[in-house]
């Protein structure tokens, strides 16, 4: 590595650390990008951070930086972003901090569903980079069992995300759903909130890059129905500025409340019946836990799991039960902040674009304890 580098601990195919990946290499932050299994992770980010996860940052002088969204505001908040993260209108701001969630966590069901139900396309792939978070000195046996271990436990998660026989068929009806509205939109746009990405484009490329567009099964799904699409994950993985021709009169700046383009319009709309059902379950679900906590004996105290237990929703027809996770909320809160810190005028626009597009119960429904970061991990605020 470079002595002035920031280090990035990931994994070719890790979803979360595409997002930072492609932050940095647009922002141009000189970055050595170095596999989790390496012994400088499991001997020195591991003891640090409690846990096995990935993406995480060591900054020059050595401080360290857990998860995705964290990594991005440090580095922008450190002055070293070339162009916004944020788009100013706050209107536009408002459906950025959305798609921020949306894109997080809201495609996981296809991002799992395409990666792990397909063994005889995928795997010999995926053996590949996985090996990035495996120790170095495992032979081939070892290597074998670690994959075998790493994927069971990706497999476990895809179905608590509700990727199950039953739902198959409906995550890939409306994965392709999205690619196709998603693909409108870029044929009049570069980027998902006009001329430059924001928090929004990298909260999407999350499943779209690693899962979606890299992995062998889906790759061609993305390239033949949406190839507007993969040259949006081609454009976000760049580290040059592309003076391209793709898209006649492109926006020459973030739109404005007043200036949302419909197809943008349709994608909330998707996001609403895709995930609104279910994060309103999510706290509904937590709200019932808060409240059975605060009037048991050992009210919640110490750390809480990552998953706080699984809640039920009706999604497309299906009657399912998913996994809920404070870091949704952490996500969330970021547009609720937002939100609160706008004027009453705009509040009220975002308030009826929300209500138009069927996005209601992300801005009206929220837990009744704040979740911070601390230590590297999601927990309940005092
Ligand atoms: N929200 C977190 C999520 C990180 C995350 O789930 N990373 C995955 C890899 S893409 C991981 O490390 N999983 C390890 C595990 O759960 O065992 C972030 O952005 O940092």
């Amino acid at each position: 590595m470079l002595e002035k580098d920031f280090i990035l601990y990931g994994m070719q195919a890790s979803l979360y650390t595409g997002k930072v990946r492609a932050f940095m290499r647009r922002n141009r932050i000189p970055v050595t990008e170095r596999g989790a299994g390496r012994p400088e992770y499991t001997g020195k980010i591991m003891p640090q951070i409690g846990r096995f996860i990935i993406p995480v940052i060591e900054t020059p002088d050595g401080k360290i930086v857990q998860d995705g969204t964290d990594i991005l505001d440090y580095l922008d908040g450190q002055g070293l972003s070339v162009e916004p993260l944020y788009p100013a209108d706050p209107v536009t701001r408002a459906v950025a901090h959305l798609f921020e969630l949306f894109g997080n966590e809201g495609l996981l069901r296809p991002a799992m569903h395409y990666r792990w139900n397909f063994d005889a396309e995928n795997l010999d792939f995926l053996r590949i980079s996985f090996a990035d978070v495996f120790p170095a000195h495992l032979d081939a046996a070892g290597r074998a069992g670690a994959f075998d271990h790493a994927s069971g436990r990706m497999r476990k998660a895809g179905m608590a995300f509700g990727v199950t026989p039953d739902t198959f068929e409906t995550i890939e009806t409306s994965y392709a759903e999205f690619l196709s509205l998603y693909n409108a939109h870029l044929e009049g746009n570069y980027y998902l909130l006009g001329h430059a990405p924001t928090i929004a484009d990298y909260g999407l490329f999350n499943p779209l890059y690693a899962h979606l567009a890299r992995d062998p099964k889906p790759a061609p799904l993305m390239k033949s129905t949406a190839p507007l699409v993969w040259n949006w994950v081609e454009r976000m993985n760049r580290p040059e500025i592309m003076e391209e021709h793709t898209v006649t009169n492109p926006p020459q700046d973030h739109f404005t409340g007043s200036d949302l383009p419909d197809t943008l319009k349709a994608l909330m709309r998707f996001i609403g019946e895709e995930y609104g059902a279910e994060f309103s379950a999510h706290v509904d679900f937590t709200n019932a836990c808060l409240s059975e906590q605060a009037s048991a004996a050992n009210a919640a105290s110490g750390k809480p799991e990552r998953v706080i237990g699984f809640a039920a929703f009706n999604w497309r027809g299906h009657e399912m039960k998913t996994a809920v996770m404070l870091y949704r909320f952490y996500l969330a809160q970021r547009l609720w902040d937002h939100f609160d810190r706008c004027s009453e005028a705009d509040q009220t626009t975002i308030r009826v674009l929300f209500a138009e597009s069927g996005l209601d119960s992300f801005l009206e429904k929220r837990p009744a304890r704040r979740v911070i970061r601390q230590n590297h991990q999601e927990s309940w605020a005092d």
